[in-house]
């Protein structure tokens, strides 16, 4: 088969915050490209992941946020920049979270779909676009029988071409899924330069890596009134040393307390991890500064939401 008749094209990630999303799209990748934390809402764009087959032909994700109900302003944006992304793909994968729904049972002790995820099939069913259900973290349900009748409960309530259980962590079943994508492309050729991986800039990156670390290093409400933003990028191909300096957004004061720890020590930690993260990323050594500035009740301006293309 030659190169322009591969399959190729656009599949969405998408469901619940919190199901694996970025972790999956991460690990077909084989690299991190999109930031994973075990917090729900970490992703707050979409962002594109392309892995390129020579043989196979080539699949572009787009990682989505996590699609829920919610009356803030920030959530609602996240809500809608997910279902936007279904507008121009050639697929869907709709993910699950199997050990949320195995364990599941409502005030009067049913088992069954938890609401939650019965909104998100709404959504999806307003769509035309093929879906695939992708049942996640299988790693974590012991009794494996258990997903037959989640799967079951899940098939009936939603229009979908085909189930593939697999663990994102664990790599398992992953092959599985890239076939089932790969037949619902177009033979279209590549889409992208085989070498593409991603549409987003290193800037982006290096701030969604410093959020990363403090959406993991903190608690309640602060990581959602997080935003990062990268101030000075400067990688001069004749330094082995890339200097990135960023400014952490917070709300109100007390989250600039917290953020900074006593003594700073958990702004030095929180530099410390992104530091590792961004050197493995772009192979070389990172000198990072970071700063916290209150921005008060940015969640809920139209200004500072559009400035970090929130919506
Ligand atoms: N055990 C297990 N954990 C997983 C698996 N996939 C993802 N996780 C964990 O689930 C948490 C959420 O993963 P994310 O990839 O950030 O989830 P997401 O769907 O992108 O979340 P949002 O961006 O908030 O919508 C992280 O702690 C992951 O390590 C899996 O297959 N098994
Ligand atoms: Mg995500």
């Amino acid at each position: 088969m030659s190169q322009s008749n591969l399959p190729s094209g656009f599949v969405a990630l998408v469901g619940q915050p919190n199901v694996g999303k970025s972790t999956l799209m991460n690990a077909i990748l084989g690299v991190k490209v999109a930031i994973a934390t075990s917090k729900p809402q970490t992703t707050r764009n979409r962002i594109l992941g392309v892995q390129t087959y020579p043989e196979k032909g080539q699949i572009c994700f787009i990682d989505t946020p996590g699609i829920h109900r919610s009356s803030k302003r920030l959530n609602r944006a996240l809500t809608d920049t997910a279902l936007r992304s279904l507008d121009d793909v050639d697929l869907v994968c709709h993910l699950v979270d199997a050990p949320r729904i195995v364990g599941y049972q409502d005030k009067s002790g049913d088992t069954g779909l938890p609401p939650e995820e019965r909104f998100v099939m709404q959504r999806l069913a307003q769509r035309e676009v093929p879906a695939v259900l992708v049942v996640n973290k299988i790693d974590k349900v012991e009794d494996k029988l258990k997903l037959l009748p989640l799967i079951e409960g899940l098939t009936e309530a939603g229009d979908y071409e085909d189930v593939v259980p697999l663990s994102a962590l664990t790599g398992e079943n992953q092959d599985k899924l890239v076939d089932i994508i790969f037949g619902h492309l177009p033979e279209q050729g590549f889409v992208f330069p085989p070498d593409m991986l991603t549409d987003r800039a290193e800037r982006f990156i290096a701030a969604e890596f410093v959020r990363e670390q403090v959406m993991e290093q903190t608690h309640n409400e602060v990581p959602y009134s997080v935003a990062v933003e990268v101030e000075t990028f400067r990688d001069d191909p004749r330094r082995d040393v890339i200097e990135i300096a960023v400014v952490i957004h917070v709300e109100r004061d007390g989250q600039k307390g917290i953020i900074i720890g006593k003594g700073g020590k958990r702004l030095k930690a929180i530099g410390k991890g992104a530091r590792k993260e961004l050197e493995k990323f772009f192979g070389k050594q990172v000198y990072l500064e970071t700063f916290v500035r209150v921005e008060p009740r940015w969640t809920e301006s139209p200004g500072f939401l559009s400035r970090f293309d929130y919506e």
